[in-house]
């Protein structure tokens, strides 16, 4: 988190998920939310989801998310309804160093088949 914060400056995260992030009453806490980017290094059109999004084409945001961060873990995957590859994270800043995780080769070693780079149609907290 501390990285997160010196990345961006001098916002706060609850000041960049602005009103969006609420505070639970009772822990004190904020609600999980992740703000996503068209670009990498946090740059491009972002937007800032606080619940499952089963379906990013409902937003205009399927296959276009190059980085992004969060307040707390994300599970995103390679289509809708939470179906394909999953990357758990709480911030990429480069989506194409991400490789999809554990393809078995050959004789039992792990190779990268492609890149999380504009392929994440689906996002869950939990
Ligand atoms: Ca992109």
């Amino acid at each position: 988190m501390k990285l997160l914060v010196a990345v961006l400056g001098l916002c706060s995260l609850p000041s960049i998920f602005g009103a969006q992030l609420r505070v639970n009453s009772s822990t004190g806490k904020g609600d999980c939310c992740v703000a996503v980017f068209e670009d990498i290094n946090y740059q491009g059109g972002s937007r800032v989801f606080c619940s499952n999004e089963e379906d990013l084409t409902r937003h205009n945001w399927n296959d276009k998310i190059s980085s992004f961060f969060s307040n707390c873990e994300v599970f995103m995957y390679e289509d809708v309804k939470g179906v394909g590859e999953e990357l758990v994270a709480t911030a990429k800043t480069d989506l194409r160093n991400d490789c999809f995780r554990n393809k078995k080769a050959r004789g039992g070693s792990t190779v990268c088949t492609d890149n999380w780079n504009d392929k994440i149609s689906s996002i869950y907290f939990d």
